[in-house]
């Protein structure tokens, strides 16, 4: 086979920015995938220019221009940016292949755009990509391995590209990491509660923590893993037998009921400095936080209760939930979460607007089926640019009123100096003031309000999130165009557009019901 010469682009930014937390952050949450890819289309012996795209590097010149195929990753808010990329990439005669969150989430509407949209990617995938590297146009290929790969190139291996990468962080360094693939547990929302548990080899793990430490004084690994530490022990151990006690710190995204008193006390001593665990609401998801039939209030003080207890062992701790939920009504629920703010003071609350990305999940069925799913464009699918299931117990107004409201108090100077004052250390401190007054504080406040003050005024919003039209606001495509600057001409016509039940209409030859009747989820 001829040597090819592959471009492999990370989107991790949906557009350029220059917000100060994107500055800071975006390096390190740059996605394993992409440098795994990297290392097999090495390993098959061809040409690799590799770029983690944060919002800051010029996208036009950064790659050479006379490539033979080039692997785009991209979550679904940035489709669009990745479906502009891929008619340029085209329109210079090259292969493209799409790979990542969105690809699993909305294969159909991606192969319009891609020669190649890929699932599950292991390496004979990529080896498949290789050998058939042709054009396949209208329509591209949806290739898919059986499972999550049973290995992945560990951080030596993807060192060549970590490592530039990180250059671009000027302050925290964070080299991702996976421990294990799947996940046990059932969240039905949730991508990964219908992929099987899978703890990948310990040995690669202890060798990485080995190498890093020959790099860093002092390394910070952030461990990928959908829910860290089923496994406790033999992760624990495998940590444990790899790094003297505290010389790296850890990060990652473990469940409550995993994070008992025991564990924590290990979890500390081995170097973990910061914990994302889900809560996601006061009336259900129980077996995952651990409070088994609790709701309510009593549900709330023993999380707060439990949430207390880790930040006596873990510096930073973000606690994430998801709003508009179906178990969600009238004011109790964020009236809930504002006194577990009061009680938790020290933890940073990750706000979730309830999302159906594609087919990720089993429970998208059933919203497509009920009628319930918004085709907001792509470029605002990220958890809070766009709700894109019509809440059951609220209306539009009455929900962004009480979101509104939920984020001013959660990002009030009061609040922001009780977290300060609860939080510990330096570094934990100033992330959270950081995150508090940027984007994600002030900056969703101003947001959510513009987009109340439209479901009043502009007439195009309240027929769409309504889904009497399908008529994209103006407001919507505005924002793509202005985000996307030289890209937007690259942009197809028809891709601000998809079809939000695509997912039901591959399954079951289905359509949802026209007459829009609620089907109880
Ligand atoms: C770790 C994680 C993060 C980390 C690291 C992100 C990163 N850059 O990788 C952090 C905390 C930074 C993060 C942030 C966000 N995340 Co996140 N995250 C996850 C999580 C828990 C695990 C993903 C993972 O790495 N799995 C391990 C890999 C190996 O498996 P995989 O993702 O299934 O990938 C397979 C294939 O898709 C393919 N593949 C993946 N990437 C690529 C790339 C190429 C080029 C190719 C060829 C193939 C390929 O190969 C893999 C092996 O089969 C998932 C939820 C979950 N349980 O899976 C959410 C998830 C991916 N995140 C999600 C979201 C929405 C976000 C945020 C937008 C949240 C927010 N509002 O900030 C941001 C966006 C960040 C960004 N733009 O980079 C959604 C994505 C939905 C979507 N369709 O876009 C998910 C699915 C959670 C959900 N809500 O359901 N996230
Ligand atoms: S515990 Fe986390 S990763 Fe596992 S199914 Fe639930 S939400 Fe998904």
């Amino acid at each position: 086979m001829r040597k090819l010469h592959i471009g492999i682009i990370d989107l991790v930014s949906k557009c350029p920015t220059h917000a100060l937390w994107a500055r800071v952050m975006n390096a390190n949450f740059a996605s394993i995938m992409p440098q795994a890819v990297a290392v097999w289309c090495q390993e098959e012996g061809h040409d690799v220019a590799y770029l983690c795209y944060t919002g800051f590097e010029d996208l036009a010149d950064a790659l050479p221009e006379n490539l033979d195929l080039v692997f785009i990753g991209a979550f679904t808010e940035a489709a669009q940016l990745a479906y502009a990329l891929s008619s340029q990439f085209r329109s210079r005669g090259t292969v493209t292949a799409l790979g990542g969150p969105h690809a699993r989430c909305y294969p159909q509407d991606a192969q319009k755009y891609f020669d190649f949209v890929l699932g599950f990617t292991d390496k004979s995938i990529i080896r498949d990509v290789l050998a058939g590297c042709a054009p396949n146009r209208p329509m591209g290929v949806h290739l898919s391995a059986a499972g999550q790969p049973a290995a992945l190139p560990g951080v030596r291996e993807r060192w060549a590209f970590i490592e530039p990468t990180l250059k671009k962080a000027p302050l925290l360094k964070m080299v991702p990491m996976l421990g294990s693939l799947g996940c046990p547990y059932k969240c039905s929302f949730c991508i990964d509660s219908v992929v099987p548990y899978q703890p990948l080899d310990m040995s690669v793990m202890k060798e990485d923590l080995a190498f890093l430490l020959t790099k860093f004084k002092r390394p910070l690994v952030a461990f990928h893993d959908p829910n860290f530490g089923v496994q406790f022990d033999s992760c624990m151990s495998a940590i444990e037998e790899a790094v003297p006690a505290g010389r790296i710190d850890f990060a990652a995204e473990s469940s409550l009921s995993l994070l008992s008193e025991p564990h924590l006390i290990r979890l500390k001593r081995n170097g973990f400095k910061a914990l994302l665990p889900g809560i996601e609401s006061w009336y259900s998801l129980g077996e995952k936080s651990h409070t088994g039939q609790l709701r309510g209030m009593d549900k709330v003080r023993e999380v707060a209760d439990h949430v207390n207890t880790i930040l006596r062992y873990i510096p930073y701790l973000q606690t994430n939930f998801v709003l508009g939920l179906d178990t969600d009504e009238g004011d109790e629920p964020f009236e809930l979460t504002k006194r577990f703010i009061d009680l938790a003071p020290g933890a940073f609350p990750g706000y979730s607007l309830l999302s159906a990305f594609g087919q990720a999940a089993p429970l998208n069925l059933q919203y497509q089926q009920a009628g319930r799913v918004i085709a907001f464009p792509f470029h605002f699918l990220n958890n809070n640019g766009a709700m894109n299931i019509e809440p059951r117990n609220y209306s539009w107004i009455g929900f962004y009123d009480h979101v509104i409201d939920l984020t001013r108090y959660s990002f009030s100077p009061r609040a922001i100096y009780r977290r300060a004052r609860a939080t510990g250390t330096f570094i934990p401190k100033w992330l959270n003031v950081v995150r508090a007054i940027s984007s994600e504080g002030s900056g969703r406040i101003a947001y959510y309000s513009e987009i109340r003050r439209r479901l009043d005024e502009d007439p195009q919003f309240r027929p769409f999130f309504e889904r009497r039209s399908s008529e994209i606001p103006q407001f919507y495509i505005d924002r793509i165009k202005n985000d996307l600057g030289p890209f937007w001409r690259w942009l197809p016509e028809e891709a601000i557009q998809h079809d939000p039940d695509a997912y039901l209409k591959s399954t079951m030859g289905e359509t949802p019901d026209s007459e829009r009747v609620r089907l109880a989820i």
